[in-house]
């Protein structure tokens, strides 16, 4: 077994996020494959997805839950959340925040995202968001 790590910035906004385009999350790079072991660690950085709150680390503000229609309903707004991309599409969003570990039931490309408002039921969804934090990715195979 050997781990490689990699370093890498998450924004709470990509610059190619318009309000036609969609674009939420961003890729990190990395080809998640059967039988390896995936962990994300927060490094430092700071983010929002509602800058009328103050920044947060990865674990977003534990006094905002998210709604439905953000990536992850339930967990802290503005929380580092993940999911796995292939041809075939994209798995459930799971909860990163400060630590996590990538589930091991699905190959692809591992993707990152502010745990925000998809798609402006609430308010300014994307738009508003402000800040990048830098995570290290850790693969054991
Ligand atoms: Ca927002």
């Amino acid at each position: 077994m050997s781990t490689e790590k990699f370093p890498c910035t998450v924004h709470a906004k990509l610059p190619r996020d318009t309000p036609t385009s969609g674009q939420r999350w961003q890729t990190s790079g990395i080809v998640v494959r059967s039988g390896e072991q995936v962990s994300v660690k927060y490094i430092d950085g700071l983010w929002t997805a509602n800058p009328a709150t103050g920044m947060v680390t990865a674990a977003g503000n534990s006094q905002y839950k998210a709604k439905s229609g953000y990536a992850l309903p339930g967990a802290n707004e503005g929380a580092l959340i993940g999911r796995i991309t292939d041809n075939n599409g994209s798995s459930d969003p799971f909860l990163i925040g400060l630590s996590g570990n990538v589930p091991t039931n699905r190959e692809g490309y591992l993707e990152f995202v502010i745990n925000d408002d998809m798609w402006g039921e609430y308010g300014d969804s994307f738009a508003d968001n402000k800040g990048s934090i830098n995570v290290m990715v850790s693969v054991t195979r």
